[in-house]
Formats: structure tokens, sequence, C-alpha cells
């Protein structure tokens, strides 16, 4: 039985973020997400989330593919959670492609292609421009 791990912002929830946790969910038996708390999310990106942690949370707990969640506080923390939650695979989008690889000592880290012409970003200019 093989538990698959995977981490993100997951803002605006959209199609390119479905396909990656129904892809991610289909290489163990067991998902687990960790969601970016708003504080993290402002680290990474330099703006709040859209919508708060606790709704992302909820969001990502209702898919059936997705079994566990918590919330991901740093970067730092990525090995603490890794073993906590015993994953097998840790799986990212490959825009993050090699900034895992420091993993590979505690489990099998696979990059995923991204869907293509989707993001959030694109998504909150898209509303702009209406
Ligand atoms: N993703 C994708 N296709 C898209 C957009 C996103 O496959 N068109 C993937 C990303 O590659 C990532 C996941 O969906 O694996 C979540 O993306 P984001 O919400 O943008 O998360 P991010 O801010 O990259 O968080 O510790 C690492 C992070 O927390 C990653």
């Amino acid at each position: 039985m093989k538990t698959v791990i995977t981490f993100g912002t997951f803002d605006l929830f959209h199609i390119g973020h479905l396909n990656l946790l129904r892809r991610a969910s289909q290489l163990g038996e067991k998902l687990v997400v960790g969601i970016s708390s708003d504080q993290f999310v402002y680290q990474k990106k330099q703006r709040m989330p859209i919508f708060k942690a606790d709704d992302r949370q909820r969001i990502i707990r209702a898919l059936t593919w997705v079994d566990n969640t918590f919330i991901e506080e740093s970067f730092d923390r990525k090995r603490q959670y890794i073993l906590e939650h015993h994953a097998d695979i840790l799986v990212m989008g490959d825009n993050w492609k090699g900034h895992f690889d420091e993993f590979e000592d505690i489990c099998d880290v696979v990059y995923l292609p991204r869907t293509t012409g989707i993001s959030t970003t694109e998504i909150l200019e898209a509303i702009q421009e209406l």
C-alpha cells in the first residue's frame, strides 16, 4: 500500500489542480495533501490567497481521491511532513522540477506535467480584464 503526498496553494481551485490531484492519486492507494497556510502563500507569492486556508482545505478534502489533508506552514518542514505521513511518493507539478530532489533519500519524487493554459494568476488576470 503506497501513500502519495503532494503540496500546494490550490487557490481558486481549477482544472489544473484537479488533474494534478487525480494523477497523483493514481500513483498509490492513499493521497495526502498539504495545503499552504495563508502566511506561507504570502511568503511564496507576495500576495495573500483569495480563499482562506480553511476554505481551500475544505474543497480539497471533499474530493473522493483525497484521503487526508493538513496545513503546510513552510518549505522547511517538508521533510517532517513526508515522514509524519509515511509518504512513499512525493508528487509535484513540473514547474517544481528539481526543487524537491533532496527528499529522494526518504521517498520517490515525481514531477507530473502541468496542465497548460490555466493558473490562478491567469484566472485573476482574466477577471480583471472583464
Ligand atoms: N498545477 C498543475 N497545472 C496547473 C496549475 C497547477 O499541474 N495549470 C499543479 C502545480 O504544479 C502544483 C499543484 O497544482 O503541483 C498546486 O499548484 P499551486 O496551487 O500553484 O501550488 P504552489 O503554490 O505551487 O504550492 O511546497 C510547495 C508548494 O506549497 C507548492
